[in-house]
């Protein structure tokens, strides 16, 4: 029977392991986080995803899954640790990817196969990861076999799509890739395509940049539409009518650990050459500031303004703030106004959160930055009796307007400057 060491039991490795726990294999789940094998063990589970908890419950019960927070033998070992920006460089931090590496240094046997699913700049896995299992004495295709199988899921959506998704496969030969592409194959229910490592990772990173550079857009065609009085929302719909365009929607800028981190890693390797990538970075960057700037445009006259923040989640329907837009946008709030934020998801974030009733009293001014759908089913008439002053800034473009308009609130929404 097929062991494998799933090293990392975040967002991608938590349901990975439980997926070949659940498909027949013995796996050993690693997190050097003790509070993460405490929990976990006790069948609690922080990350909220549609069927995740069942999930690994089913697998602890079996037994088919034992968490631990050290390695041990395996036939497989799967390394999905975080790979974030360090913010002073804005580069990748390897750190997690060398220390998970370096752990199974002393466990490694001939024919072992190992497996990074960590997103990395292009040529990691064999410039960095080679190198350091090589320690083991063993050689890198003649001993061991390795892969960068990237994971490309969607959060709110990472158990169907871990099944039904295509995966990419790249192996530092072509043997290690065959051997990755069986693994995978016993729960992947979509295409799995093989190529090399290098192309695997830029498969990655290419696709995650190809969304942010055309979020970039989006943002770039709300802030003209602005300037030159046309509804971008309205523009854009007319314009995704044509069968090859399709542009994406403007927001209060890009968060997640993926979409707005990834693009630097290529910049890292080619920096005179990702000029598009780099200016894009830095128009989705900008956007928190240019919401800043419509607020201030609204509350202009009112005397020591209240601003409520509507949603600080990374995206909508999720509880998940990492490299959150919400988080500069309150941070230039905090420097001259009062602020609350209520957050219907988010239970942890740094600044507080209040339940809705406290966020919306005595405010001048609500302001949309994410389209949860529970921002629809809002009691409009209700707010609209405590609020100070009646005014909704909507970064989303998500909330009926009518209904807000009706309850005598002046509506701003990005992409069009109808209201100043
Ligand atoms: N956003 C916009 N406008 C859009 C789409 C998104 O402003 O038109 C914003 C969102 O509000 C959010 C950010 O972009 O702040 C990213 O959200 P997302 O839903 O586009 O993507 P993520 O970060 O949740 O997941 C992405 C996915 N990649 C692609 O769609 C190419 C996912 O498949 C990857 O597995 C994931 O990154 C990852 O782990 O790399």
């Amino acid at each position: 029977m097929t062991k494998i060491c799933v090293l990392g039991l975040g967002y991608i490795g938590l349901p990975t392991a439980c997926m070949f726990a659940t498909h027949g294999y013995d796996v050993i789940g690693v997190d050097i986080d003790q509070n993460v094998a405490e929990s976990l063990d006790k069948g609690d589970v922080k990350i909220k995803e549609p069927e995740l908890k069942a999930l690994v419950q089913e697998s602890l019960k079996s037994k088919k899954l034992i968490v631990k927070t050290k390695p041990g033998e395996a036939d497989v070992f799967i390394i999905c640790v975080p790979t974030p920006l360090n913010k002073g460089t804005d580069k990748a931090d390897l750190s997690y990817v060398v220390n998970a590496t370096e752990s199974i240094v002393r466990y490694l046997k001939k024919g072992n196969l190992i497996i990074l699913e960590s997103t990395v700049p292009p040529r990691t896995t064999e410039d960095v990861l080679i190198p350091i299992l090589e320690k083991s004495n063993l050689k890198a295709r003649d001993d061991l076999y390795m892969a960068h199988c990237p994971e490309r899921v969607l959060p709110g959506r990472i158990v169907k799509e871990l099944i039904e998704n295509d995966r990419i496969v790249g192996g530092i030969d072509r043997e290690s890739a065959e051997r990755a592409k069986e693994l995978y194959k016993s729960f992947v229910k979509g295409d799995i395509y093989i190529t090399d490592a290098r192309t695997a990772e830029m498969v990655k990173l290419m696709e995650n940049t190809y969304r942010d550079v055309n979020i970039a857009l989006a943002n770039e065609f709300a802030k003209i539409s602005e300037k030159l009085g046309i509804d971008v929302w309205k523009a854009v719909k007319l314009a995704n009518k044509h069968p090859r365009v399709e542009i994406h929607a403007p927001g209060p800028g890009v968060g997640g650990h993926c979409i707005s981190v990834d693009p630097w890693f290529i910049v890292e390797r080619a920096p005179e050459e990702a000029k598009l990538i780099t200016m894009s970075r830095n128009i989705n960057d900008s956007m928190p500031d240019h919401v800043f700037k419509i607020v201030e445009n609204q509350i202009k006259g009112i005397r020591d303004p209240m601003i409520t923040v509507f949603g600080v989640s990374y995206k909508k329907n999720v509880n998940d703030v990492r490299e959150t837009p919400a988080l500069r946008f309150i941070e230039l709030v905090k420097e001259k106004y009062k602020f609350k934020i209520y957050d219907p998801h988010v239970k942890n974030f740094r600044y507080e959160l209040t339940n809705l009733e406290d966020s919306v009293e005595n405010s001048d001014c609500i302001v949309v930055l994410v389209d949860h759908d529970d921002f629809n089913l809002l009691d409009v008439e209700k707010i609209s009796r405590v609020m100070r002053t009646k005014i909704l800034v909507d970064t989303k473009n998500c909330l009926d307007h009518e209904k807000w308009g009706s309850s005598g609130f002046k509506v701003r929404i990005l992409g069009v400057s109808k209201n100043g």
